[in-house]
Formats: C-alpha cells, sequence, structure tokens
C-alpha cells in the first residue's frame, strides 16, 4: 500500500448544516478510498513510480505508461484533489478573503462579488462530473477555472489556490440535483486562511 486515505482534520459533522455528516462519511471514506485503491492498483508494477510525489506525476501525464496513465490520472487525480478539497473548508468558515488573497482578487476581478459570481459560474456550468478552481495560471495570474472528472489543475501547469468538488457524490444526498444550492451553502465553510496559505506558497 503506497497511498493510505489520512484522517479529516475535523469532524465528519463539523461542516453542518452546510455539508452534512452523512455526506461526508460517504465522501471521504467510500469515494476517496476507492480513488486511494485505484492508484495503488495502477501503481502497484511500477515501483519507480511510487517514490514520486502525486503533484509531480499529475504535472507530467505523458511521462506515465501508457497503460496505466488514464489510471493514474482518474484515481491519482481523485486522490489530490480531495486530499486539498478537504482543507478548503473548515467548521466556521465563509466570509471574505483576507490579505494578500483579499487584494489581489480584487485588483484580478475588481471585486469580491464578481470574483464569485465567475467561481459560481464555472461551478454550474461545469457538464456532468468535475471541479470549479480559483488557480494560479502559467503566466502567473489569478484565474477561475474548472476541470473535468478527477482532472486537476496540475496537469495544465496551474496550481490551485481553491477548489469545489461539484460531483453529485459531493451534495446529492442532501441538495438531491440543486447544484446551485449546494455552492451556495459551500461559500459558508470556505477555509480563507487556508487558501491565503495556498496563494502565499505559490505566489
Ligand atoms: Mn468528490
Amino acid at each position: 500500500m503506497i497511498y493510505t486515505l489520512a484522517s479529516l482534520p475535523y469532524a465528519y459533522n463539523a461542516l453542518e448544516p452546510y455539508i452534512d455528516s452523512k455526506t461526508m462519511e460517504l465522501h471521504h471514506n467510500k469515494h476517496q478510498q476507492a480513488y486511494i485503491d485505484g492508484l495503488n492498483k495502477a501503481l502497484e508494477t511500477y515501483p519507480e513510480l511510487q517514490n514520486i510525489p502525486l503533484v509531480e506525476l499529475l504535472s507530467n501525464l505523458a511521462a506515465i505508461p501508457e497503460g496505466i496513465r488514464t489510471a493514474v490520472r482518474n484515481h491519482g487525480g481523485g486522490q489530490l484533489n480531495h486530499s486539498m478539497f478537504w482543507l478548503m473548508m473548515k467548521n466556521g468558515g465563509g466570509g471574505l478573503p483576507k490579505e494578500s488573497l483579499g487584494e489581489a482578487l480584487k485588483k484580478r476581478f475588481g471585486n469580491f462579488e464578481l470574483f464569485k459570481e465567475e467561481f459560481d459560474r464555472a461551478a454550474k456550468s461545469r457538464f456532468g462530473s468535475g471541479w470549479a478552481w480559483l488557480v494560479i495560471n502559467t503566466k502567473g495570474d489569478l484565474e477561475v477555472s474548472s476541470t473535468a472528472n478527477q482532472d486537476t489543475p496540475f496537469s495544465e501547469g496551474s496550481r490551485p489556490i481553491l477548489g469545489l468538488d461539484v460531483w453529485e457524490h459531493a451534495y446529492y444526498l442532501k441538495y438531491n440535483n440543486r447544484r446551485v444550492d449546494y455552492i451556495q451553502a459551500w461559500w459558508h465553510v470556505v477555509d480563507w486562511d487556508h487558501a491565503e496559505e495556498n496563494y502565499r506558497l505559490v505566489k
């Protein structure tokens, strides 16, 4: 076993009422575990890839042997995206970004509301399953983007600051088909301190 499931830094019910306990438990314990199992299985016969950090593997998919490339992309992406996602939320989150990220968002989008609108649009309009992101792109600029399935911004050369899982498994139990309600609720649990840390690391 190369990859194992890390505990959440908070209880499954910590993000209630915005994200319910049952969804968090299934999402972490079953869905993320399944990505980990798939990734471990793909890497089983490639010991030389087992010590390369996942970010590095996903940043250069072309270098992955063809027979396991799709599995690493999907399952490795699932492991990495979810590992990042849990840390982007916290009990008592929400509000407005602070410090340098807050300033940078204002500079790039005009104000926080305009940034939020663009992010909401990316999250809403991602057809099927995927993610909405705030990233630093290859030019070093803040950008709102989205990826399909478990594709990760690293594979496009971008560095994620904030991300939102819009797969149905992330919201269906509580919000059914109402993705928009889930997106609006999610803003209440965003950990802006963590987003600030991410921003400082890549800026
Ligand atoms: Mn998910």
